[in-house]
């Protein structure tokens, strides 16, 4: 018995020793460059991970910190790349923020801010 618990400890340890980053999906590309100036509004948002991950939500708020609404459903199956349709957008600062989700079901958030010039 103390034979396999300690090959189930030897067995589970490089999995709690490892980095978390390791094992987490990076973000590659923005399609808008985080605290950029935009001269014209964008219409959609991409954003490019290192590894095939899930998305769990996304979200836009404008400088009040008011949430504008998104016609937007993640995708159940995991990938690397999402494209977010945005709605026309006045001019102002804006957040995009969202939040992965990992093969071992760790959430690791993320998100850009952009102003639309006037
Ligand atoms: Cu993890």
């Amino acid at each position: 018995m103390k034979r396999l618990l300690l090959a189930l400890v030897a067995i589970m340890l490089p999995l709690v020793a490892a980095p978390p980053a390791l094992a987490h999906t990076a973000v590659r590309e923005t399609s808008i460059t985080d605290n950029s100036t935009l001269s014209a509004a964008p219409e959609n948002f991409t954003v490019t991970f290192s590894v095939a991950t899930g998305l769990a939500n996304v979200t836009l708020t404008n400088a009040a910190g008011r949430n504008i609404a998104l016609d937007y459903t993640p995708p159940h199956a995991m990938t690397t790349s999402f494209t977010i349709p945005l709605p026309t957008l006045a001019s102002g600062a804006y957040t995009i923020s969202w939040r992965t989700m990992a093969h071992d079901g760790h959430v690791m958030p993320g998100a850009i801010h952009f102003t639309v010039a006037d």
